[in-house]
């Protein structure tokens, strides 16, 4: 049985523990934190035997805890991955790894250091059903070469706390990881183009235009969408030499009445990735038996998808194509078939 400290008690970090506790095999729940003791209280209320530390470091430190789950926001991810690594334990850490590539690059240097893969990055999106699916067909040939892929990421509302430049960093982001695993390259380069904005969009600049090259010579456009209004909408179609294909849609109910036809769309990510997530930890969690090593996204990924962020973010500010750069790929992921 795999003991799990979850730090982050928000959306994302009880949505990970119910599955944990409710969904998942082979997994414990047996400490979390929060700086907002009075949810992380809640919390551990309905978490039999699990203990409630003051700070992130502590629950890392704590001799009951085999894996940490990051679940905190983003600028804290750093300092609790590295923490892990130097503790030598698993850690996932939801995306983004950390904020700046600079981060990553840290969190990449340190792993390689300890000399094995203890960090997987929470990108989901790899184990969707829906996703796989079109992988596959790409990866079959059938539609020929990729030429171009049209992706929506649409969220129907976003926190208080989200900024401009969130659209890139901590939402398109996942399209980011999605299309470097997709097509099984890098992306090297991102402009940014600014529609009208929209009235739902408050001091945000809302929606947005993402384009990415990749290196093979396809193109990417992302709309990102986050006030939508109408629910959680994600969209993705490969256009290849011979044919296109496309995410389908996903309800299993089609409702036909007074002359409309209509299927439901997911209130949230929560909604839609309910599976993939579910995947992801549960893979997870195997992979960690007998002290395994992950599988998934990893820290290089991390590090790649938060290149591709910053320049999709200078891109935003000024207008410009912003080339990507990355630094050498340390030999410790160059084994695994990253990519695919
Ligand atoms: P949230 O605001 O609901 O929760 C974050 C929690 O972290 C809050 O309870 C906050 O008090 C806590 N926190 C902040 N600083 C902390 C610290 N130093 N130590 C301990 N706890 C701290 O946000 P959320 O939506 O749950 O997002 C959390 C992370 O998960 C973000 O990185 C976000 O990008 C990611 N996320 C991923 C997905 C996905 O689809 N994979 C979906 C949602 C969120
Ligand atoms: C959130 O953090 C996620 O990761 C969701 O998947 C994404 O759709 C949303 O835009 C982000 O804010």
């Amino acid at each position: 049985m795999l003991r799990v400290g979850v730090i982050g008690t928000g959306m994302i970090g009880r949505d990970h523990i119910r599955r944990m506790t409710t969904v998942l095999a082979g997994v414990t729940v047996t400490a979390v934190t929060d700086v907002d003791v009075d949810t992380a209280k809640k919390v551990v209320e309905g978490l039999p035997g699990a203990t409630l530390h003051a700070t992130g470091e502590e629950l890392i430190a704590d001799p009951a805890v085999d894996a940490v789950v990051v679940c905190s926001w983003g600028p804290t991810h750093e300092q609790y991955v590295l923490a892990s690594i130097a503790a030598g334990k698993p850690v996932f850490c939801e995306k983004p790894l950390a904020t700046t590539q600079e981060a990553c690059l840290r969190i990449v240097q340190a792993e390689v250091a300890a000399g094995r893969r203890l960090v997987q990055v929470g990108y989901m999106r790899r184990y969707d059903a829906a996703y796989r699916a079109l992988k596959q067909v790409v990866d079959s040939g059938a539609i020929g070469a990729p030429l171009m892929m049209h992706c929506a990421h649409r969220n129907a509302d976003v926190p208080a706390f989200y900024e401009k430049e969130s659209a890139i960093t901590d939402t398109a982001v996942h399209e980011i990881d999605m299309v470097r695993w997709m097509f099984g390259e890098e992306i090297t380069a991102a402009r940014v183009l600014i529609p009208r904005r929209s009235r739902n969009g408050g001091p945000l600049q809302d929606p947005l235009f993402l384009i990415l090259e990749m290196a093979g010579g396809a193109l990417v456009d992302v709309e990102i969408s986050v006030n939508i209004r109408y629910g959680y909408d994600i969209r993705g179609e490969v256009v290849g030499e011979d044919g296109t294909a496309a995410l389908g849609e996903l309800s299993p109910v089609t409702v036909r009445t007074s002359r409309q036809v209509s299927t439901p769309v997911p209130a949230d990510w929560r909604e839609r990735f309910l599976r993939a997530y579910d995947g992801e930890i549960q893979e997870w969690i195997d992979s960690l038996a007998g002290g395994g090593t992950p599988v998934g996204p990893n820290a290089w990924d991390g590090y790649a998808a938060a290149v591709v962020s910053d320049a999709g973010v200078a891109a935003l500010r000024s207008g410009d194509r912003v080339p990507v750069v990355l630094a050498a790929r340390p030999d410790l992921y160059a084994a695994e078939a990253v990519l695919s």
